[in-house]
Parts: structure tokens; C-alpha cells; sequence
């Protein structure tokens, strides 16, 4: 399942729209997430404070988004691009890769809540789709 070249258009003009609050939405993500599916709060159990909005949220949900927008630039050739940042979660913080999938459910939730008319099926399809190529990224150092 390979990103065409509408997809990538599609992902890179919406990121234009997502960029200028990408750490508002990265925060409520990840809030979301923990709230949710509270099996992925072991991995962030030395922060003082995992409620949804708390300071250590806020400043992980701006570093993921950074990474996602990263990806975007990167979207060409994403196992290349983010080969360190998938080494960093397979070997350092041994994140199960189930967990990026778990993530890019709230991304879209969010996404869809937050940009109702622009978050159409057909952005939610191209979304989706590059959602799941960086989690594939992100888990080729598992093996
Ligand atoms: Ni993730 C750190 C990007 C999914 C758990 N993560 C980072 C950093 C980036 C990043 C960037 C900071 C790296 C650095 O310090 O050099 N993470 C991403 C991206 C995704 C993702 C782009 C998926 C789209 N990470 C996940 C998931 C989990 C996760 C699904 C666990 C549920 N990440 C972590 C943890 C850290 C982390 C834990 C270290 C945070 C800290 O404060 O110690």
C-alpha cells in the first residue's frame, strides 16, 4: 500500500493547514491516547504528570508533531529518512510498534475534529495511508 503522487500532494497541502497548530493538536493527541488506551502510559511512567493538557504532554505532543512533519518532508523515501528516529524507538525506548498505530487513530480523531470541512473522506484516505508508511518506517529497526 504505497503512497501515489495524489496522496503525497494530498498530505503535504493538508500539513500546510495542520503546521501552524501542529502543537495544540500533537498534545490533544497524545492526551487522547493516554486516556483511551491507558497500556500506552508504561512507556512515559517517569513523567510527573500524564493527564490530558499537563506540561509534559503538551511538550511531547509538540516533539511527535515535529517528527510527523519531518516525515512529510521526508515523505519521498520515509525508511531512509527516519531510520534513526525508528533505531531510537526499537532499541532505546523499545516502544512496541502496535503503539504507532494506536497513535495515528487519535492523530486522525483529532485531525477530524479539529479541521471538520477540510478533513474530507478523501484526506482522511491519503492521511491514513502516510500514517502507516511512517509506522512501517518507524518499525524496520525491529528486525
Ligand atoms: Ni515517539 C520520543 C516521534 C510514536 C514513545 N518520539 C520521540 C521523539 C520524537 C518522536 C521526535 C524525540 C526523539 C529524540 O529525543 O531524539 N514518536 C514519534 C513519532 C511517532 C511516535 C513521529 C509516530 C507517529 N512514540 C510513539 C509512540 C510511543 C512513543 C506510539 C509510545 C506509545 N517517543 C516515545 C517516548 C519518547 C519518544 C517514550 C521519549 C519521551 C521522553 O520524554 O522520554
Amino acid at each position: 500500500m504505497s503512497l501515489s503522487a495524489k496522496d503525497k500532494d494530498t498530505v503535504k497541502t493538508f500539513w500546510t493547514k495542520v503546521a501552524p497548530k501542529a502543537a495544540d493538536i500533537g498534545a490533544d493527541a497524545l492526551s487522547r491516547m493516554l486516556v483511551v488506551y491507558p497500556q500506552t502510559k508504561t512507556y512515559f511512567s517517569h513523567w510527573k504528570d500524564l493527564s490530558p493538557g499537563s506540561a509534559p504532554v503538551k511538550k511531547h505532543g509538540a516533539t511527535v508533531m515535529s517528527g510527523v512533519a519531518d516525515a512529510v518532508s521526508k515523505i519521498d523515501n520515509l525508511s531512509a529518512g527516519l531510520v534513526e528516529l525508528s533505531q531510537l524507538h526499537a532499541f532505546t525506548l523499545r516502544v512496541d510498534p502496535a503503539n504507532f498505530k494506536i497513535l495515528s487513530h487519535n492523530l486522525m480523531v483529532v485531525l477530524s475534529i479539529q479541521f471538520p470541512s477540510e478533513f474530507t473522506p478523501e484526506v482522511h484516505i491519503s492521511i491514513d495511508k502516510f500514517l502507516a508508511a511512517v509506522a512501517l518506517a518507524l518499525s524496520e529497526k525491529y528486525r
